[in-house]
């Protein structure tokens, strides 16, 4: 107990009675179920996918709040969870890109995890919680941050090398779509040893209330599942993307050259399509199946009550939509992604919310429901107001932003009702899509001098920035 010395003896003996009086009439400490899965788009059945099935993340939102539009500040793994975790905007960590260690850019920040850990909670990670290279680093803590954590485990998992059916989709292509369908309940894959790992924490009696950090790698690729969440997909009920011709030539060199590792649509046939849709919905189900478990756990062991739940992808994911089946994109499926928090007692549960939020403000809303107070410096807001009144008015513009090679930067404001994105760099350029007459951003309306008006209403959110869209 490193912590225990003269100055915390002194301190606590002076704040003892104050601490006694305020434990009796403040809530119990609650217990933080923070739950991750990579790659997850918003293709679950409680946002209204016709076909995937996830019954225990349904459960959890109809006991919840369910933000519907939820958007990520950088659509890729390492840079957007560094901003989670942290509360802080790509701009401030300095992280925009993968393989970037949190500590290395910001020394002396206090993350999430480490604010509770810092007091009292037994903070544990299992699984994907900072950037992890998917599967080449899966059982590494390479890009871990040991001071969020008291207990941090990496489980191993055998990945694409599991006994089963299945294979590469685009073997010999600039691009790697691989599944496998395995028999039996997986206790070889990472994702079990993660939720066992999370029960394993809520077995332990240590007085101490919790900070789980649990990170599934599902459904990010490889889509490895039992073959019972294969058999829930058959391939006739999958449906591809149609996109209409000439959907591309209105958008910009440089929004193609942040997917050009990609070629389009991977080279994949309508059969290959399907196969790959079909191993990202198994994949889903596993990942959902998975939180049942543990939130099974928690009930049986009486302590759903006293826990809160925050579901969250780390992003979103194209299936064909303007031709990709990536992330790094600042369209709507790849900028939003799930956002669920379920928190006792909060008038909202059961509703879902149609307002802007934005990851850098799962911060200050989760340490708020511990009761915690957050650093002055991070750049979200509490979403608090939203769990008991889901309706409300929130935030005016979500922001986003991404990069490639040669110095690309893409920048994107995201408002009630439209999308604008500003390349810099070697191919400056623009893009405005009108959500309620183009919900699937096809028209990209920067270029037509008709909406010059909009354009420059646009161009005003952009540079009044996140500071010029917060909620009153
Ligand atoms: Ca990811």
């Amino acid at each position: 107990m490193t912590r225990i010395g003269p100055t915390f003896t002194r301190r606590s003996l002076l704040a003892a009675p104050a601490l006694l009086l305020a434990q009796k009439s403040a809530p119990e400490r609650p217990n933080i179920l923070f739950i991750a899965s990579d790659d997850m788009n918003n293709n679950l059945g409680c946002y209204g996918h016709p076909v995937v099935k996830s019954p225990n993340l349904d459960r959890l939102a109809a006991e919840g709040v369910r933000f519907d539009r939820a958007y990520c500040q950088y659509p890729v793994c390492g840079p957007s969870r560094a901003s989670l975790l942290t509360g802080l905007r790509p701009d401030s960590t300095r992280i925009f890109e993968n393989n970037i260690a949190v500590r290395e850019k910001m020394p002396d920040v206090v993350t999430l995890p480490q604010l509770f850990k810092n007091n009292g909670w037994h903070s544990v990670r299992a699984g994907k919680m900072y950037h992890m290279d998917v599967p080449g680093s899966v059982g590494t803590n390479k890009w871990d941050d040991p001071p969020s954590w008291d207990v941090s485990i990496s489980p191993p998992g055998k990945e694409q090398h599991t006994v089963g059916e299945g294979r590469n989709i685009t073997e010999g292509r600039r691009a790697r779509w691989e599944w496998v369908s395995f028999q039996g309940e997986g206790k070889d894959q990472a994702d079990d040893r993660a939720s066992e790992i999370a029960m394993e924490t809520m077995a332990a009696k240590n007085g101490k209330p919790w900070f789980l950090g649990l990170g599934y790698l599902r459904p990010h690729v490889p889509h490895v599942a039992p073959a019972r969440f294969f058999d829930l997909y058959p391939l006739s009920q999958i449906q591809t993307v149609v996109n209409p011709p000439g959907d591309l030539d209105d958008i910009p060199l440089a929004s193609e050259i942040t997917i050009n590792t990609r070629a389009k649509d991977m080279g994949m046939n309508e059969a290959e399509k399907k196969e790959a849709i079909r191993a990202y919905y198994a994949s889903i189900s596993y990942m959902d199946w998975q939180v049942g478990r543990v939130i099974g756990e928690l009930e049986k062991r009486n302590l759903r009550r006293n826990t809160v739940i925050v579901f969250w992808g780390d992003h979103g994911w194209h299936l064909g939509e303007h031709h990709r089946w990536h992330k790094r994109s600042l369209f709507e499926e790849s900028m939003r992604a799930p956002l669920i928090i379920s928190a006792q007692g909060r008038k909202g549960n059961g509703k879902s919310s149609q307002s802007l939020v934005e990851f850098v403000d799962i911060y200050p809303t989760v340490a708020e429901l511990g009761g915690l107070r957050p650093p002055p410096n991070l750049e979200g807001q509490s979403m608090v107001p939203l769990l008991d009144n889901p309706g409300r008015a929130f935030k005016k513009a979500a922001f986003s932003v991404v990069t490639a090679p040669d110095g690309i930067m893409g920048r994107a404001a995201v408002t009630d009702r439209h999308r604008y994105i500003r390349w810099t760099g070697p191919h400056p350029d623009e893009e405005l899509f009108d959500h309620k007459n183009d919900p699937r951003e096809f028209t990209n309306l920067a270029r037509m001098r008709e909406h010059a008006a909009l354009l420059q209403r646009m161009r005003a959110v952009m540079d009044a920035g996140w500071r010029g869209a917060k909620a009153t």
